[in-house]
């Protein structure tokens, strides 16, 4: 869902002229108060050789104790009267390195809360972290170590300055330029006294933005800005949501990149313009060490980016305590693996929610959305869920059904459930004035408030609005009760949620979003919490369908999200438009997602503004069935494009698309399973498996990646007219890659570009796999169930190939499970596992390339050749023996 087009078209007319929307609507790095004032800052320190940071650490303060450290920072200038201190805490969690500083504030009036937000943590953090006590301390004239496992932390006192050491290596220095500044509590009366020569006052007590001038600011300036100098690393990723690269950029003399969560409908890809979610972690990677710097912050935030030999990360946020985590491990997979310590895994999903999603604004009635099913069924292509835009409510009251067109949802979900499928349904955070729900809203004092402390008022789809404010823990048992009477029978388990607008999105606020002063629980300015909103939003909602579903894991798909999202929630990367660079695009931002800890991710297949050429459609669904988050969704003024209306041949190569992902649900499943094990990615960046490959180019590879461990290598095709493919695959001379197109294998081995045709999904299959699959066609995940697999193995330069696959029933919250690994040599193929689950699997075939040994005979199944590939079926019992023949050319 997205703007009105009739407000885009408003929009347009009365900027078209002289400014482009977005320069309208958004504010840049300069425009910004506090982000204007701390480049401004940075600007002053750099061209000042002999400038002395005002911030040191108090030798005398530091106290150790519980496997922390505290101490205090005093900003403190010569040329001021200023002298301002910060207590704040050093400690280890898990194996990362973890830093908070506050600001002791006076208490200077009733409404605001007046302390910097501490909270961040409390929402991005997973439950039961756990301090290391192995950290040791110690201390020394002018500085004092944190040494844990191999790492040292080493934090120098006059200036202030923290150097992280791994294995005796020095690999990141944070203050090194001396960017820190936190702007102390002060009032407008007394700043002149309060500033230092190298900052400006720029919008600290009003912001001259048309939009936001109505802000009152009422804490004043609160910023903070850190530096952080990354030793040897030049390729940096993560902090998204941006329409961007994969491999950041360096933004001196442009904009920063925002992080700022907004309803942005008019974006120019390549852009480091804020956009739906913020997850401000940010990934570094050199062929040794790879590090990721967490900053928990969920303010507006800017990050500035120097690419270098060493390269350089600033980081601005207008308010809020200064906290980070900083972790460094050996490979990107490890440092997922501690960030998913700290703010979870994505929760295994539902089975279902891996197949292909149906979506668009929106279908009618009951008959169009049972008329549209029944269709998949008549052209045979496979589907799990279809979806329900604003238009089913009554009047778009969420909660209520439009007696009219949806009369009889429970007829409608038993309708889908027949065939295993799931009605997926909006509801936003904003409430329409005057109905049950929002009349509760304000009774019950769960409403966000405007600056006056009254009841917020704006505007979204329904027309005036109030929003629910999911901070107040009051909020869930209400949620509940909704989720429970208002939505139909609680014996309907076939529904999935979609939480849209959660950013949260006004039409008539400033930036698309609420004012930056409006109140939530606790007193909190909406500025503080502001990115971290559309997570409170879709966790309320998670946990209120769990209370419904009781043992069924919930299914939610969010637009907003912030770090810790990943445990309840999927992402889509909002609303594209219908065009080949918004394709391609989709993949890097799939991919950033991934690389921080967010796998569920996909992106709108087809695009949602626009009608896409039956090209373009064509190979969207065929690059779509590689997003964790598979759906297809268009604009209520797109035409219908449902897969089955393009018409042959297009239509069968999108069938044969979605079946290919069918096909490949165990993979999915297994990736997923794995990823809520270790937090790594579902769809995982060429430079995971190549880190210290030596191929420098490695890192910068945003058109390909693996399936998991899967050994499955895609790259789809972008390009209009695009008649071939070329692998950047490395290694050539050690690993074998074998042609899959299709995921249809074969014993060719990969040497350069082939031919794709419009038909063709290129892929490869690392030598050395084993990749469990389901072959026959089924209306729906739920009707798979019981097919047995077929076993692609692909071997490698040695004649070996293991694989894993990970099975339980699909849909329970803690459910038995079974673990296979598979392994596969001249001797035959084994089978072990773990796990508790006992249901049979079946297999009913294994195709087996790159065998350089002659298999005469099996113990099990019967043996047939194809050309250069052996084929054994309906295999019954494992281990399965070979039996090598004499002729055996056996070069082992
Ligand atoms: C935030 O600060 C308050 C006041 O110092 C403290 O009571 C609270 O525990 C802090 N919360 C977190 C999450 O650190
Ligand atoms: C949905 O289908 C499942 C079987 O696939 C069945 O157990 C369940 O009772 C059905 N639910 C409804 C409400 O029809
Ligand atoms: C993947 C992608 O390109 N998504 C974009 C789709 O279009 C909207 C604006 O209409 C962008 O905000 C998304 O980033």
């Amino acid at each position: 869902m997205q703007l009105h087009s009739n407000l885009v078209v408003l929009i347009f007319i009365l900027v078209n002229s002289c400014l482009a929307v977005k320069d309208y609507l958004f504010k840049s790095c300069e425009q910004n108060g506090f982000c204007h004032r701390n480049r401004h800052y940075a600007k002053e320190i750099e061209s000042d050789p002999n400038f002395k940071s005002p911030y040191n650490v108090i030798p005398e303060s530091i106290s150790i104790s519980g496997g922390t450290l505290k101490g205090t920072v005093v900003k403190e200038s010569v040329e001021t009267d200023i002298r301002v201190e910060f207590p704040f805490e050093i400690g280890v969690l898990g194996n990362s390195f973890h830093f908070k500083l506050d600001e002791n504030r006076e208490h200077n009036q009733q409404l605001v809360n007046y302390r910097r937000y501490n909270e961040t943590s409390n929402w991005a953090f997973t439950d039961g972290i756990l301090s290391n006590t192995e950290a040791k301390f110690s201390k020394h004239k002018g500085s004092v170590d944190v040494l844990y496992k191999t790492h040292k932390v080493s934090i120098q006192f006059n200036p202030v300055k923290l150097s992280v050491f791994y294995k005796t290596k020095e690999v990141l220095v944070i203050n090194d330029k001396q960017f820190l500044n936190i702007e102390h509590q002060r009032s407008k009366e007394n700043n002149e006294d309060n500033l230092l020569p190298q900052e400006s006052d720029f919008n600290m007590f009003l912001d001259n933005f048309a939009d936001s001038k109505n802000d009152r600011l009422p804490l004043g300036p609160e910023s903070i800005g850190l530096d952080f100098s990354l030793k040897q690393f030049s390729n940096l990723y993560g902090i998204p949501e941006h329409a961007d690269s994969m491999s950041l950029k360096d933004t001196k003399g442009k904009e920063p990149y925002r992080l700022f969560n907004v309803d942005i409908f008019e974006y120019e890809t390549d852009s480091r313009l804020p956009m739906y979610g913020s997850i401000p972690f940010l990934m570094a990677v050199r062929p040794d060490v790879a590090l990721g710097i967490f900053w928990v912050n969920s303010a507006d935030t800017y990050i500035d980016i120097t690419k270098d030999k060493d390269s350089s990360v600033h980081w601005i946020s207008e308010n809020g305590v200064l906290e980070f985590i900083i972790i460094v491990e050996e490979s990107p997979k490890q440092v997922n693996e501690e960030y998913g310590k700290l703010t979870g895994n994505t929760q295994l999903p539902i089975l279902s929610s891996l197949g292909y999603h149906q979506c668009r604004w929106n279908y009618n009635d009951i008959k169009d959305v049972l008329e549209v099913s029944s269709k998949f069924d008549e052209f045979e292509i496979p589907y799990d869920a279809i979806w329900l835009d604003i238009e089913y409510a009554d009047k778009k009251k969420y909660f209520t059904w439009d007696p009219e067109n949806f009369a009889d949802p429970g007829h409608m979900l038993k309708e889908l459930n027949r065939t295993g499928r799931n009605l997926a349904m909006i509801i936003d955070p904003h409430l329409k004035t005057g109905y049950e729900v929002s009349e509760q809203v304000i009774s019950k004092g769960l409403a966000m408030r405007n600056n006056d402390n009254q009841v917020y008022y704006g505007h979204c789809w329904p027309g005036e609005s109030v929003w629910i404010d999911t901070l107040d823990p009051k909020s869930q048992a209400f949620w509940n009760d909704l989720h429970k009477t208002f939505m139909i029978s609680d014996e309907y388990k076939n529904l999935f949620l979609w939480n849209d607008m959660n950013e949260p999105s006004v039409f008539n606020g400033p930036e698309t979003s609420a004012p930056k002063d409006n109140i939530h629980y606790g007193n909190w300015e909406h500025r503080s919490i502001h990115n971290v909103f559309g997570l409170t939003y879709h966790e309320t909602t998670f946990n209120s369908l769990v209370d419904r579903l009781h043992t069924q894991r919930p299914f939610i798909l969010t637009r907003s999200y912030f770090a810790g999202s990943q445990r309840t929630a999927a992402m889509w990367t909002g609303d594209n438009m219908s065009k080949w660079e918004y394709l391609k695009i989709s993949i890097p931002m799939v991919l950033t997602s991934n690389i921080v800890g967010m796998p569920f991710a996909g992106a709108d297949v087809g695009g949602f503004f626009g009608n896409p050429s039956k090209e373009l459609l064509t190979r969207w669904y065929q690059a779509g069935i590689w997003y964790p988050f598979f759906r297809a969704h268009a604009h209520i003024d797109s035409r219908r494009r449902e897969p089955y209306l393009i018409g042959d041949p297009y239509t069968s190569y999108i069938r044969d698309a979605i079946r290919l992902r069918y096909k490949l649900l165990p993979v999915f499943y297994t990736s997923f399973y794995e990823a809520s094990l270790t937090g790594t990615p579902v769809l995982k960046p060429v430079f995971y498996d190549y880190q210290s490959s030596g191929d420098s180019q490695i890192y910068d590879v945003e058109d390909e990646f693996f399936l998991g461990n899967s050994g499955i290598l895609a790259k789809p095709i972008t390009d209009e007219g695009a008649t071939g493919v070329s692998f950047k695959t490395p290694n050539l001379e050690k690993e074998n890659f074998y042609h899959f197109t299709n995921g249809v294998i074969s014993d060719k081995i990969y040497q350069d570009g082939f031919k794709a045709e419009l038909s063709d999904i290129p892929m490869l299959l690392k030598g050395g796999s084993v990749v469990p699959m389901k072959a026959r066609y089924r209306r729906s995940t739920r009707l798979m169930k019981h097919d047995p697999y077929t076993l692609v193995v692909a071997l490698n330069k040695n004649g070996g190939a293991s694989g894993e696959l990970y099975v339980d029933d699909g849909e329970s919250l803690s459910s038995e499970f079974k673990v296979l690994f598979f392994s596969i040599d001249k001797h035959g193929v084994r089978v072990d596992s773990t796990g508790d689950c006992d249901s049979p699997l079946e297999f009913e075939k294994i195709i087996i390339v790159g065998a350089n040994f002659d298999i005469e005979s099996v113990s099990s199944g019967k043996l047939a050749k194809d050309s250069n590939k052996v084929i054994i079926n309906n295999p019954k019992e494992f281990p399965i023996k070979f039996e090598l023949g004499p002729s055996r050319h056996d070069e082992l």
